[in-house]
């Protein structure tokens, strides 16, 4: 069932005087609004209905000037209300106002053929006619056209019937976290700022926690009210006044939301899909009516999607999934297009871009594993929450059963299917294959060469999950952030392999007291960078050991002192000294040795003292 009934209509057609017939109360409430005869701003009211209960009802101006007050109250009704004068009928507001409706996911119309004291019946017959006419090609065409005067009281009780059924019949559903778009702001003295709206989704219940967007100040709801009456909870559809504590008035305005936590979005980039009315140039600057706010943005259009908007505004605006909206001109303000939000928080992205959108009839775990399973290397959580307009502690359970079935593997926020990771990391590897093909002598590749091979943008912790992931899995070695084909082992060119096997043997006679590349350079009668470039390739290949320039040790060698070591000072305190004479050699290879074993975590030190580790 629907709560809400909102009024339409040109300028005068009788929209104040017919709901202060039907329900006694008088929606204009401004000064100036008595005194002009004229509604500015947007009115409230409420009827009881047999069957239906309670209804709140928004009355709105007529007159083209206040069409952006006409939107905060059009923006939130399930039911129409379309008046149309019988002595004027069909004029540009009543159109304009249609066209509205239409765009929006306004569930049910009923036409009141207003002032019909004012007509004989052949004028009347002759409005029925022309409004006929507009509704024809609608989904409105089969809406009730009523007669009434709210002068002689006449065809009220036959409105109110066809009103009660309409909300019967127009479906809306309470589903979803609870917002509400600010439209009038006040404070009651000793109770702090009120704030009333039309509850767009959800129920609100008093002690509520909240959010109020796109500022994003944290509040709680103090008590609810809902036609006037203290209530413990309000619904979607419904006109309710919040009282809120944690905030002051001066920070509540129209054109804010507050929601629960998860709800909204502080955006300044979202995606809509709109019918159009009049499509605008690309680029274009346009005025967007979404909740209670107005705000200047720009038109980008989708090659690909016609119906898809995205729209750039010139500030953060309040915003929650499937909100609808509706865009006009920047200047004139005609009406363009309306529709609804599909993605709250979007991404830049080019005219010629084709846009995924997620499938809505999907539940959120599939839809969440299709828009995973349709990217090209994974999502991050904050991506895909903007993508489905949900804040990640709305989702957080849904992707942990998700793991937990199998249907996601998770990498420090980013998150692939099996089909994808399988995909991608065989990319990597394939990349880093390539890589050792053409550095055949080097052990390990830096990890951000394999992943700019393969096409891939990973990096960070995702990156290094990754890597421990498929090192457990015994595909790759990881070393830093250095890595290897598991069964990788490197190969020298002939020339490569006879120079290491010299070089190495100097170094392995000279036991720790290892030559320099100068001394061993002299020693074998070749030129010292060829010495110096074979330890390069030898310590890149995990052949030669690196302790600091000048004191290399063959792989072997390095494996026999770290042995020593261990024998020697096992279950003992030693000092450097120690050390020195244990190895038989000077200081100048002692103390660089040590710090080598303590950083590779053999020795440790302790003040002046090391121990072997276990
Ligand atoms: N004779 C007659 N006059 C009516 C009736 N209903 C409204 N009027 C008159 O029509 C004029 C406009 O009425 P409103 O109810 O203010 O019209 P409105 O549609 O709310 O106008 P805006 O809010 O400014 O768009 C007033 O002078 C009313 O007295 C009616 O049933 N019979
Ligand atoms: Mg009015």
């Amino acid at each position: 069932m629907a709560n809400l009934i909102g009024t339409a209509g040109h300028v005068d057609h009788g929209k104040t005087t017919l709901i202060q017939a039907l329900t006694g109360i008088d929606t204009d409430r401004l000064p100036e609004e008595k005194k002009r005869g004229l509604t500015i701003d947007i009115g409230f009211a409420y009827l009881d209905l047999p069957e239906v209960g309670r209804a709140s009802i928004v009355d709105v101006p007529g007159h083209e000037r206040f069409l952006t007050n006409m939107l905060v109250g059009a923006l939130g009704v399930d039911v129409a209300l379309l008046c149309v004068a019988a002595d004027e009928s069909v004029m540009p507001q009543t159109i304009e106002h249609f066209q509205i409706l239409e765009l929006l996911p306004v569930q049910r119309m009923v036409v009141a053929l207003t002032r019909a004291d004012l007509v004989d019946e052949e004028l009347a017959e002759i409005a029925t006619e022309e409004v006929k006419e507009l509704l024809e090609p609608t989904r409105f065409k089969d809406s009730p056209i009523i007669a009434v005067s709210a002068l002689k009281k006449t065809g009220l009780d036959e409105l109110k019937q066809e009103l009660a059924a309409a909300l019967k019949a127009g479906a809306t559903t309470s589903e979803g976290p609870w917002y509400l778009p600010v439209d009038r702001v006040f404070t009651i003295k000793g109770h702090g700022v009120v704030i009333t709206g039309t509850l767009a989704q959800g129920t609100v219940t008093e002690g509520d926690r909240a959010v109020l967007m796109p500022e994003g100040l944290d509040v709680r709801v103090r008590s609810v009210q809902s036609h006037d009456e203290p209530t413990k909870a309000s619904e979607r559809g419904k006109r309710t006044a919040l009282n809120l504590s944690g905030v002051k008035a001066e920070s509540v305005h129209r054109g804010q939301a507050v929601g629960a936590p998860s709800v909204l979005f502080a955006t300044e980039v979202l995606d809509a899909r709109v019918r159009w009315i009049d499509q605008v140039k690309h680029g274009a600057r346009v005025r967007v009516s979404i909740g209670a706010d107005e705000a200047i943005a720009k038109a980008f259009l989708n090659d690909d999607d016609p119906e898809l908007l995205q729209l750039r505004f010139e500030r953060p605006v309040a915003v929650a999934k499937d909100q609808p909206l509706i865009v006009r001109r920047y200047s004139p303000p005609d009406l363009l297009a309306g529709g609804r939000v599909v993605v709250p928080e979007a991404a830049h992205r080019r005219k010629s871009v084709k846009v995924a959108t997620v499938d809505d009839s999907l539940g959120e775990a599939d839809a969440i594993v299709q828009a995973i399973g349709a990217s090209k290397e994974g999502v991050h959580t904050d991506d895909l929450c903007r993508t489905l307009g949900k804040t990640p502690q709305a989702l957080g359970s849904t992707f942990e059963a998700l793991k937990k079935e199998g249907k996601l593997h998770g990498f420090a926020g980013l998150w692939l299917t099996p089909d994808l990771y399988a995909e991608t990391t065989q990319r990597l590897l394939a990349a880093l294959s390539d890589l050792h093909e053409k550095e055949p002598s080097k052990l390990l590749q830096p990890r951000e060469d394999a992943v700019a091979k393969a096409s891939l943008k990973w990096k960070g912790k995702p990156l290094d999950r990754i890597v421990t992931q498929l090192a457990s899995e015994s595909r790759l070695r990881a070393q830093g952030t250095n890595i290897a084909l598991a069964g990788f082992k490197v190969r020298f060119s002939d020339k490569q392999k006879a120079m290491l096997d010299r070089v190495a043997a100097a170094l392995d006679e000279a036991e720790v007291s290892v030559p320099s590349a100068q001394e061993i350079a002299t020693g074998l009668h070749v030129p010292v960078q060829a010495v110096e470039e074979i330890i390069r390739v030898g310590v890149a290949a995990g052949e030669i050991v690196r302790v600091q320039d000048g004191i290399h040790y063959t792989a072997t060698k390095f494996e026999e002192i770290v042995s020593k070591v261990r024998s020697q000072f096992a279950g003992r305190q030693f000092t450097a000294s120690e050390f020195k004479e244990g190895m038989g050699t000077t200081r100048k290879y002692a103390i660089p040795l040590m710090e080598y074993l303590d950083s590779k975590a053999v020795t440790k030190r302790m003040g002046d003292k090391r121990v072997v580790l276990d």
